[in-house]
């Protein structure tokens, strides 16, 4: 009878484990998170370059201006040449002695895009990679609202330009024997994200990607990061006015990539931001994923109705 109580002891511990060990890793990460610890020494840590994709706007331009300031040479890759030139220009301008390189890239055009970038990067040894670039969908919509574009754009830039680049450089990396690649997954990892499904599905391929490479390359002496933040003030959600009155837990693209650079070496897998670990633990109160679910689908039938109100009042406007 004991040893049937023991038994049971233990089946309920490995049950427990589980979730008490991602406890305390979140705990950790909320902790790691909140103490203004400066960012470790990229440079030293690291090397000298860091590429950055989606980087003329939002998070892609504050990691761009932190890592400069950490002294880092940059390579600027974005779709936009006037975009680009200034913030090369603006880079230039305060810290004269970083070497930085443009490319003009549209990634939504999908696979040869790399080719381009291979040229560019023939002699750049990269230390750290930013896969920042991504798209949403103007506002959330319905999978049969999408139109065809929207569906490639959000495969070709969220997964395509994510896994491509990555593979460009793993194997300079592994060579070296350092580097880090950063990827932004997001929240809507934690669950299916219905009138987000395309988004919500490349997402949860980001963190399926940097965690299984993770491991292949950790003891190549790479660092994979995975930061999956709620949302974030930058133009890619202005669908609802919620975000920007919702203040402290909806942080400035600087106010984040701040918080989130200050991790990078420390935590492999993050919100990014401390009060994002406050939301990301109620979150997790909700027991199941299909739960989650159905909770993410309400928030975004109101957002998506936020967005007609919004879209109503522009077109009164313009017509009176
Ligand atoms: C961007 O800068 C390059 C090199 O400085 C220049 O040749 C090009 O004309 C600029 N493009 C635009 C659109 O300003
Ligand atoms: C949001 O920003 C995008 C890009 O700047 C713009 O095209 C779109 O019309 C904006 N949406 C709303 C609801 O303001
Ligand atoms: C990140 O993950 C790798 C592989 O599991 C591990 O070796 C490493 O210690 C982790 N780093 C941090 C900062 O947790
Ligand atoms: C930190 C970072 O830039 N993460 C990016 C990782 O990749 C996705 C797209 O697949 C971007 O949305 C994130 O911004």
């Amino acid at each position: 009878m004991s040893a049937r109580l023991v038994d049971i002891f233990f089946i309920l511990m490995g049950l427990a484990l589980g979730p008490i060990l991602k406890f305390l890793y979140g705990l950790y990460g909320f902790f790691i998170n909140l103490l203004s610890y400066k960012p470790i020494d990229l440079k030293a840590r690291f090397g000298n370059w860091a590429v950055v994709t989606g980087c003329t706007d939002g998070i892609g331009k504050e990691y761009v201006k932190l890592l400069a300031k950490q002294k880092m040479n940059i390579v600027l890759i974005s779709r936009n040449i006037d975009k680009l030139n200034a913030t090369k220009a603006e880079l230039e301008k305060i810290y004269p002695d970083i070497e930085t390189i443009i490319i003009k890239t549209d990634f939504s055009t999908g696979r040869k895009v790399i080719d381009d970038i291979r040229v560019h990067l023939k002699d750049v040894p990269v230390a750290i990679l930013v896969n920042n670039v991504g798209v949403i969908t103007e506002y959330p919509m319905y999978f049969g609202e999408m139109s065809e574009s929207d569906l490639w754009d959000t495969i070709n830039i969220n997964i395509g330009a994510t896994m491509s680049l990555t593979h460009l450089v793993i194997n300079q990396m592994k060579k070296r024997g350092n580097g880090a690649i950063v990827n932004l997954s997001s929240a809507s990892e934690m669950m299916p994200l219905p009138l987000m499904s395309i988004y919500s599905a490349s997402k949860i391929f980001i963190r399926y990607f940097s965690d299984s490479l993770r491991e292949e390359y950790s003891s190549h002496g790479i660092t994979v990061q995975c930061l999956s933040p709620f949302y974030i003030n930058t133009k890619m959600i202005n669908f609802s006015k919620k975000f920007s009155k919702a203040y402290y837990f909806v942080p400035d693209p600087e106010t984040y990539a701040r918080h989130a650079l200050k991790t990078l070496g420390r935590l492999n897998s993050t919100t990014g931001f401390w009060l994002h670990d406050i939301l990301k633990f109620f979150s997790l109160m909700i027991p199941t994923r299909m739960l989650r679910s159905k909770v993410g689908f309400l928030i975004n039938k109101i957002y998506r109705n936020d967005y007609f109100n919004l879209h109503e009042k522009q077109t009164q406007a313009w017509k009176s």
